[in-house]
């Protein structure tokens, strides 16, 4: 009984932690896929930005999954390599160029898609399951830096696509 309460006493805060300084949710994304892996992000703006709520499990334990927003959405038949390359508005990885963005780089120098360069891979608890909370200062909700119609993909450490989803406004 009192694991119970403790526990729901945990949601409760999570829950008021998730919901920031009472913006309301403005998209969401399911991504499903083959590899039993499930993960749903909430996107809610914020004066700094887009506020990003993470949470996946069926992942391997202690394992990494770089994740990004891509540019084309899924297809009915869930194809995740439908969804083309990473939103990049800015153009910043063109081909032939080195590209490089890890969470030290300045975003401004990273795809704008690139979530797990600009914040970090998930990484994955001993029992599978990841849960992160950021503010991202460039993500937007309209003009060239619109999140809406676009999708998420997460990867495989060597880069196969796992599971994908579209970011649906709310
Ligand atoms: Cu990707």
């Amino acid at each position: 009984m009192k694991l119970i309460s403790l526990a729901i006493a945990a949601l409760a805060a999570a829950s008021a932690y998730a919901a920031g300084d009472s913006s309301a949710i403005m998209a969401t994304a399911d991504l499903k896929g083959t590899a039993g892996i499930s993960a749903h992000f909430e996107f809610s703006e914020t004066d700094a930005g887009v506020s990003v709520t993470v949470s996946a499990k069926g992942l391997a334990p202690r394992q990494q999954y770089p994740y990004h927003i891509h540019q084309k959405l899924v297809p009915a038949n869930g194809d995740c390599t439908a969804t083309g390359g990473h939103l990049d508005p800015d153009r910043i990885n063109v081909s032939g160029k080195p590209y490089k963005c890890d969470p030290m780089s300045a975003a401004e120098t990273c795809e704008l898609g690139d979530l797990s360069g600009i914040h970090g891979n998930m990484t994955a608890s001993n029992s599978g399951t990841f849960a992160a909370q950021y503010e991202d200062s460039l993500l937007a909700f309209s003009g060239t830096n619109t999140i809406l119609g676009h999708s998420l993909v997460i990867h495989s450490a060597s880069g196969v696509r796992l599971v994908c989803g579209n970011i649906v406004a709310d």
